[in-house]
């Protein structure tokens, strides 16, 4: 029986995915692709999870697509892929499905993220790497441009002159250096990643779901507008989110000093 391609694990409301195909690098092919955005979509669906890490098996997160992937054709006298096709039918609807999720998402980044594994970190809402760990915009190296959002995610994360510098020369960043950058949220000791990393969640899923995903939209939203509109998108937040039973309890739980019990998602 072949082994599942994507580990799944849950406690307390965290659900803990991991890339499984350590032997690649857990780089994605079709198959991986296909079942992360399937396992994605359930997730989005199943209530009683809170909270999402995304990790890798063995000594990497994730290498990018997988370049031995005979469907690319790049074998003598093969019919090449159209890329164009693969980003728009199999990378696209994942990030966006991703950017799309009713939950918080860690990258737990235990190892190499290149070319698409080093954007679908980004692609979470907080990135905590392993001091081995490290961060490689790969594309260049292979004449394309950064994909599955790179182009979006990098100059809104370290500006322009960083993003482009990343980009073109595709050195590697190490877990550190990504920190210092303001690219990822936190560096841990290798051995500290899993825990901090199940901690974070455990957190995380404790809050008020709600207003934690309301927070990344509206913070993406902000990006693309003036103040004036900005702060318009704050108040349509908080008029829909004064009326969930998570304000409720936040300030009642306040008031009678003890924690609060947050439901909504
Ligand atoms: O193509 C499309 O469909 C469009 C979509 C593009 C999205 C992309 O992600 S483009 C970018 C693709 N990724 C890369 O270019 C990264 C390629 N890999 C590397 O540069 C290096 O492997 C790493 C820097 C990630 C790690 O280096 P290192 O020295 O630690 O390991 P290694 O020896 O290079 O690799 C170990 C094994 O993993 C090796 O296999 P082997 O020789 O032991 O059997 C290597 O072939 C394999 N591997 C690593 N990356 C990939 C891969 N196999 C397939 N695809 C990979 N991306």
């Amino acid at each position: 029986m072949s082994e599942s391609l994507l580990l799944q694990a849950y406690v307390d409301g965290v659900c803990t995915l991991t890339l499984n195909r350590p032997q690649s690098l857990n780089s994605f092919n079709q198959a991986m692709l296909g079942e992360l955005l399937t396992c994605l979509q359930k997730i989005a669906e199943d209530r009683s999870v809170r909270c999402l890490i995304l990790t890798g098996q063995g000594r990497a997160f994730c290498a990018g697509q997988d370049l031995h992937e005979p469907r690319l054709g790049l074998q003598k006298n093969q019919t090449r892929a159209d890329l164009g096709s693969v980003i728009e039918q199999e990378y696209r609807p994942l990030i966006l499905q991703l950017r799309a999720m009713p939950i918080p998402i860690i990258a737990a980044v235990n190892g190499v993220a290149a070319g698409a594994g080093a954007n679908l970190a980004f692609a979470c809402d907080i990135v905590i790497a392993g001091q081995s760990a490290s961060f490689i915009q790969a594309f260049a190296k292979i004449g394309l441009v950064p994909d599955c959002g790179g182009t979006w995610f990098l100059p809104r994360l370290v500006g322009r002159a960083h993003a482009l510098g990343l980009a073109w020369f595709g050195d590697k960043l190490t877990a550190h250096e990504a920190q210092q950058a303001g690219l990822i949220w936190q560096c841990v000791e290798d051995e500290q990643l899993t825990s901090t990393a199940l901690a974070l969640g455990q957190r995380l899923a404790a809050m008020p779901t709600r207003a934690l995903v309301a927070t990344r939209l509206a913070m993406d939203q902000a990006q693309q507008s003036n103040l004036a509109e900005a702060l318009l998108g704050e108040a349509k937040w908080q008029r829909e989110l004064g009326n969930a039973n998570d304000y409720a309890e936040g300030v009642n739980a306040f008031i009678e000093k003890r924690s609060p019990h947050f439901s909504d998602r």
